[in-house]
Formats: C-alpha cells, sequence, structure tokens
C-alpha cells in the first residue's frame, strides 16, 4: 500500500530482519525457532547481546534488581520516557519472533532516530523485562511486575522454579541482578510491538492490530497424591490413581471450555507422572492449568467449576491434591488515547487495521498499571507460536516497526499525562 506521509521517518527493515535473525542464532532449536528459558545461560547470551546493541546505540543502560534492562536515549528535555519494548526470554520450544521483535523494533526506532538525527522533547526508552514467559518461573510477566510494583522485588528473588532454581541465584549466577531499583521510573506512556500469536489477523487478512487489552489469566498447579501400585493386580475399586483423577482433570476443562465458548480457554500444559512407568499406578501427578477469559466474571465461573470438579474427583478416588495459584491476572483494558494513536498510525502509513484484544499476556499488561499504554499487533502465519514455527511476513514485521516508531513519536509529541488506563486489577 502506498504511504500516505512521505515524510514520516521509516525504520531500516533489513537491519531488524538482521537483528532478529542474529538473537534466534542463540539458544537455536531444530525448526529455526529458540530456547532461552529466563536466567539460563542461553537467556545470559540473549541478553549480552542486546545490551551490546544497546552500548553501540550510546544508550544509558540500567539493570535493576529483577534484572530488568532499560536503555535510555536522551530527549530535548529530562524527565519520564516514552517507553517500549517486551522481552527476550522464550519458552522452551519458541518462536524467534515472540518477545524479541518487540525488543529489536524498539532497537530500531532508537537507531533510526540517531542516523537521521532527530531529537524527541522526552527522553526515548527500549526494554527488556525478565521473565515474561514465566513457564521456568511463574508467574508470567515476572519482570514487568515487578518493574510496576505489583510484586516486591525480595519476593520475587525468592521464586523456585519448575527445576528446583531460584531467581535471586540465577540472576546472581548470570551477572544480572543490578543496581537499579524496583519498582522503576513510570515512563511517560509504554507502547510493546507483538506478534499476534493468534489467527484473527491473518484470517482477516489485516495488517496491524490496534490492541484494546489482554485477557484474564489464571494458572493453577495441582499436585495429586494417591498410592503407587501394581497395575497388573491391584482391582479398579481398590485403585487410588493419581494418574487417572490428572486426566479425568484435563478432560473436564476442555469440555468447559467448549461448553462456555466465547472467548474461555483451557490448557492443561504441564502433566508429569511419577514414577512414570508402564506397569505402576502412579504414586503421584503434577499438573498446570491454565484458563483464560475477556470477561472476569467467566473467569472466576470457570475457576470455582474447576476447583469444584478437582474436590469431587478427588473423593471418589480416594487420593489427595494440594493446589497452588501460579498466576492471576484479571483483564486490562489499554488506554483509549493510545489505542487510537496506533490506529492512527497504521491508518497514515496506508495499512489495514483492526482493534482486538490480547489472548497471550504481555509485560504491557502490567505496564498499563502505571501509564498510558497501548500495543501494535502483526499477523501470525497459521496463528502458530510457542512453537519453532511461528512466522510473521517481514513486510509485516517492518510495517509493524514502523507504525511502532510513527505512535511513539505521536506520544512525544502529545501532552498525554496521568495513567489513564483502565486496569481492572
Ligand atoms: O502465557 C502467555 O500468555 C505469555 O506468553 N507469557
Ligand atoms: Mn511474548
Ligand atoms: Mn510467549
Amino acid at each position: 500500500m502506498t504511504n500516505r506521509t512521505p515524510d514520516a521517518p521509516r525504520i531500516d527493515g533489513d537491519r531488524l530482519l538482521r537483528r532478529i535473525e542474529a538473537l534466534a542464532t542463540i539458544g537455536p532449536i531444530d525448526g529455526g525457532g529458540s530456547c532461552r528459558l529466563a536466567l539460563t545461560d542461553e537467556d545470559r547470551a540473549g541478553r549480552d547481546l542486546v545490551v551490546a546493541w544497546m552500548h553501540d546505540l550510546d544508550l544509558d543502560v540500567r539493570v535493576d534488581g529483577i534484572g530488568n534492562v532499560v536503555g535510555v536515549r536522551p530527549g530535548r528535555i529530562d524527565g519520564p520516557p516514552v517507553m517500549t519494548g517486551s522481552h527476550i526470554d522464550t519458552v522452551r520450544t519458541g518462536g524467534r519472533y515472540d518477545g524479541n521483535l518487540g525488543v529489536l523494533a524498539g532497537l530500531e526506532v532508537i537507531e533510526t532516530l540517531e542516523q537521521q538525527d532527530i531529537q524527541t522533547e522526552n527522553p526515548f526508552a527500549v526494554a527488556f523485562f525478565t521473565d515474561e514467559e514465566g513457564s521456568r518461573f511463574p508467574p508470567d510477566m515476572l519482570g514487568s511486575l515487578v518493574y510496576v510494583g505489583g510484586m516486591a522485588v525480595e519476593e520475587a528473588l525468592d521464586i523456585v522454579g519448575i527445576d528446583g532454581a531460584v531467581v535471586g541465584k540465577e540472576l546472581d549466577r548470570i551477572g544480572y541482578q543490578g543496581p537499579f531499583p524496583c519498582p522503576g521510573p513510570a515512563p511517560r506512556a509504554f507502547v510493546e510491538l507483538h506478534i499476534e500469536q493468534g489467527p484473527v489477523l491473518e484470517a482477516a487478512g489485516t495488517t496491524i492490530g490496534a490492541v484494546t487489552g489482554v485477557q484474564g489469566i489464571s494458572w493453577t498447579e495441582l499436585v495429586i497424591t494417591g498410592q503407587s501400585n501394581h497395575a497388573g493386580t491391584t482391582p479398579m475399586d481398590l485403585r487410588h490413581d493419581p494418574g487417572y483423577v490428572a486426566a479425568a482433570i484435563a478432560y473436564h476443562v476442555r469440555q468447559m471450555a467448549v461448553r462456555m465458548g466465547g472467548r474461555q480457554v483451557a490448557t492443561v500444559g504441564r502433566l508429569e507422572l511419577h514414577p512414570n512407568l508402564v506397569n505402576v499406578v502412579a504414586a503421584s501427578a503434577s499438573m498446570t492449568v491454565d484458563l483464560r477469559n475477556t470477561d472476569e466474571q467467566l473467569l472466576r465461573e470457570a475457576e470455582a467449576e474447576l476447583a469444584r470438579t478437582v474436590t469431587d474427583l478427588a473423593a471418589a478416588e480416594g487420593v489427595k491434591v494440594v493446589d497452588r495459584t501460579l498466576a492471576r491476572f484479571e483483564p486490562v483494558e489499554f488506554d483509549t488515547r493510545v489505542i487510537d494513536m496506533v490506529a492512527g498510525a497504521a491508518a497514515d502509513l496506508g495499512h489495514t487495521v483492526q482493534r482486538m484484544p490480547s489472548g497471550a499476556g504481555h509485560d504491557a499488561q502490567m505496564m498499563a498499571r502505571v501509564c498510558p499504554t497501548g500495543m501494535v499487533f502483526v499477523p501470525s502465519r497459521d496463528g502458530i507460536s510457542h512453537n519453532p514455527a511461528e512466522h510473521t511476513d517481514p513486510e509485516h514485521l517492518v510495517a509493524g516497526a514502523n507504525v511502532l516508531m510513527r505512535t511513539l513519536l505521536a506520544l512525544d509529541a502529545s501532552d498525554l499525562a496521568g495513567s489513564g488506563s483502565g486496569v481492572t486489577a
């Protein structure tokens, strides 16, 4: 589509794509994706690469007590920056765009401003937040949650991961426990570019999503303890089988989400049996249930039904269940003024745009607690993400970065003030 505003600065698309490729080579996995679980050596290597790029741009690089990294370019005046960013940690089977695009597009915007000698009114900042995925150390969005004061850094540093590692020890081990305070300073505004990770934009043939908010998230871990026994000799009516109860819970939450319809989703992503042998009735099962909905009341109803189901199954089978909440965030609505700026920037640049909620969690949902916040989405091929096959067409990556830049510059020139967010939490 032709650009209706030829004067707007444009990013260097090839440079952005080169950086995405370079970061993807760290923690590479089959299929072209990456595995950089939070605070692992691979995460450290990814951090080191992005920090080096920040230094190349002479940014003032600040590392805080939970390992969030913020690079700041000065503006004409001092004060809270216009901020962008995302995350560079990945799930175990991550793609190369989830999170990485938002951080590298932020770097690209700053490099473009530098190259074209454009001085902004306010400082500009690009950040990557620690442990956005939450799959090693729950909850997700841990770093940005601490950044906005949603969790004390001391509490976050004590979190034990699925592998028994401790956040504070790992942060120290990789050399990213920084001196800057948590909570961090509220920016003037925050906009995050991210792949949609779902099928909506591609199905509609739309290039840009002006994200209206993020749905509510509920993560529960269930540890089910029964009686290990012989698979061949134990009559069915004498069993106390955690494997059966775990499977029944997985079946029930799937049926519940399908029955509820709308935007309700339910996922059993982690399920481990012990001793996990073909001829042994399991002694224990450990599983997670991820429930999400854009409607807080419906999400609570889904949680209540899960709790009833677990209680009933445990009583009938004679097993013990210990549940633990790993993450619980209510739906968030972004600032309508920022959403409008994203939609306006997309239209000005000649791109198709539609407003939509996010099914995935993002650091922006935390930043919305402290400043006017929005997000820019670009399409995901076949709606696939959290999968090495994750793909977004280069022209969409570039379009998203240009919309991000235009939105940030609009925020810089605006007199936007106040939190303005619609945070329900
Ligand atoms: O789980 C999520 O939605 C995000 O990828 N952390
Ligand atoms: Mn992400
Ligand atoms: Mn993700």
